[in-house]
């Protein structure tokens, strides 16, 4: 393994998740360029990269089959290249297709192909090949998501030496569900090549360490795997979060204050906006906190003159079927409601499938009265800590699904049930009628806790932990 290595520069930190931190922009001048991608994940890690010489593995999102690496603002990117029957059968289909689905409650039915599983194994080894050739002699890989959940095993028989980690930004399954899966046997064992499994909520980890137990056969007590070669596993939860601060000082910025004013006036100046920011997903609950509005209007309990819908769907995974449908029952939708129930300029739904800059984002949460985030099953949603944080007046109300991560630290929200149409319709009515006091009050305590768990706070526990699980296993082998 070591000769591989001869020559590579080695790094004492690599992430590798599916995608690099940056996207592919057009220049003034025609060129093509790398722009830092304006994530929360890449701007918690990258103190952390700085700090340990690290580098980043993952596919540049094209299908180029270029495999230099480069640097962006100081970032070392190791670009995968990833051939159009890979992204088809790993992408788009075990990791969209399968995983997605199956990981997201079954709410789409997941598809089991003999053939994007050996797609699957195939993607994963050669993340895991990049990352054992690029790793310095005891150094740190933390592996992301449910893309390369096989990765952490096949980089521990490649690299003994490394700590692992891995981090789940989805959910976990209960068991019954993820019994379902044909391979389950071996994803479980891809991911206890990590010292730490990192997921989004406790109950994730005790659902992982359960299946363990039951599937796998190995000791389990509370959080912890015991394995029989004397290595220790540990499971436990890492709620992540946002660059509270950076929203906050954008949201702050002139510039957004003048568009959120512009936003609101060019929205016909409605007592108040509802908002959903959403990437085109069937998890998100789109479709339906649409048709609780609509109700709601259509009944009377709302007006077009005192209450707008603005709803941003971001285009997302659009080569996969159940999400061109959702797409196609939206515009239905939406059209239906608009023609049903606006007037001339005063739409009931103001629907935009794009995408914006980080600004414009920020201008929506500040001209938005009440957030609507109602998924029906959502590893965290940074989207609802991002509107707490960009609520620079203590105003503001949210709508929370009972299913997002995000619902266990935001309690003073107005949670809902997204299955429940007359619950969503009336938590809607309730935000909407909501007093100014009682809106500031649950805002205010919602703020404080976003203030204090950060993303930078998500990034520092998780690597503390990582090196406490290591200091476990040596403590083991040298005694
Ligand atoms: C997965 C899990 C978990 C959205 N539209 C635009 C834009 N965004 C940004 C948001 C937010 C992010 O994308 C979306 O994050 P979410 O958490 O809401 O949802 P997923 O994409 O499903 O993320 C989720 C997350 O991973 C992290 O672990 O919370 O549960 O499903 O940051 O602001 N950003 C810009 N323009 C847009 O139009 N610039």
């Amino acid at each position: 393994q070591a000769a591989t290595r001869v020559g590579a520069v080695a790094h004492d930190l690599v992430i590798v998740a599916n995608r690099l931190p940056v996207d592919r922009v057009t220049e003034k001048n025609g060129r093509a360029a790398w722009r830092r991608s304006p994530g929360g994940l890449v701007s918690a890690i990258e103190p952390v990269m700085r700090a340990h010489d690290g580098v980043w593995i993952g596919w540049s999102g094209g299908n180029e089959a270029r495999l230099k690496p480069f640097t962006v603002d100081g970032l070392h990117l190791v670009p995968m290249a990833m051939s159009e029957t890979e992204i088809s059968e790993h992408y788009e289909g075990f990791s969209n297709g399968t995983l997605w689905p199956l990981y997201h409650d079954l709410i789409a039915k997941p598809e089991f192909h003999r053939e994007w599983w050996d797609t699957y194994v195939k993607v994963n080894r050669r993340f895991a090949e990049k990352a054992a050739d690029l790793a310095a002699d005891g150094a740190t890989v933390w592996v992301h998501d449910y893309q390369l959940q096989l990765v952490p095993q096949m980089l521990r028989e490649l690299r003994p030496d490394l700590r692992i980690g891995f981090y789940l930004h989805i959910p976990f399954p209960p068991t019954e569900l993820f019994q379902q899966l044909p391979w389950r046997r071996q994803i479980l064992e891809g991911l206890l090549g990590a010292d730490l499994v990192g997921f989004q909520l406790p109950g994730a980890a005790q659902n992982f360490v359960r299946l363990v137990r039951q599937r796998v056969g190995h000791k389990t007590h509370r959080d912890l795997v015991y394995l029989p070669d004397g290595r220790t596993v540990r499971a436990a939860a890492f709620p992540i979060s946002i660059d509270a601060s950076g929203f906050e000082e954008l949201a702050r910025s002139e510039a957004v204050t003048a568009r959120a004013a512009e936003i609101r006036e060019a929205l016909g100046n409605p007592r108040k906006i509802f908002l959903g920011i959403d990437r085109l997903d069937y998890t998100k609950g789109i479709y339906a906190r649409l048709r609780a509005f609509g109700e709601l209007v259509s009944e009377g309990a709302l007006d077009v003159d005192d209450a707008v819908f603005v709803q941003v769907a971001v285009p997302s995974r659009e080569r996969v079927e159940h999400y061109r449908n959702l797409r196609d029952d939206i515009d239905r939708l939406v059209g239906r409601l608009n023609g049903d129930l606006g007037r001339i300029g005063t739409p009931a739904i103001s629907y935009m499938h794009t995408s914006y800059p980080r600004e414009e984002m920020a201008a929506l949460y500040r001209a938005a009265d009440i957030m609507v985030v109602t998924p029906y099953r959502d590893g965290m949603n940074l989207v609802a800590k991002e509107y707490v944080a960009c609520r620079i007046e203590d105003d503001g109300a949210l709508v929370l699904s009972e299913f997002a991560g995000a619902a266990e630290e935001l309690r003073q929200a107005w949670l809902v049930n997204p299955y429940d149409m007359n619950g969503m319709k009336a938590a809607l009515l309730e935000a909407f009628q909501a007093q100014p006091k009682e809106v500031t009050r649950r805002m205010r305590a919602m703020r404080k806790q976003i203030a204090q768990h950060d993303v930078k706070a998500w990034a520092d526990s998780f690597m503390t932990e990582l090196e406490l699980a290591e200091d476990v296993q040596h403590t083991k082998t040298l005694r």
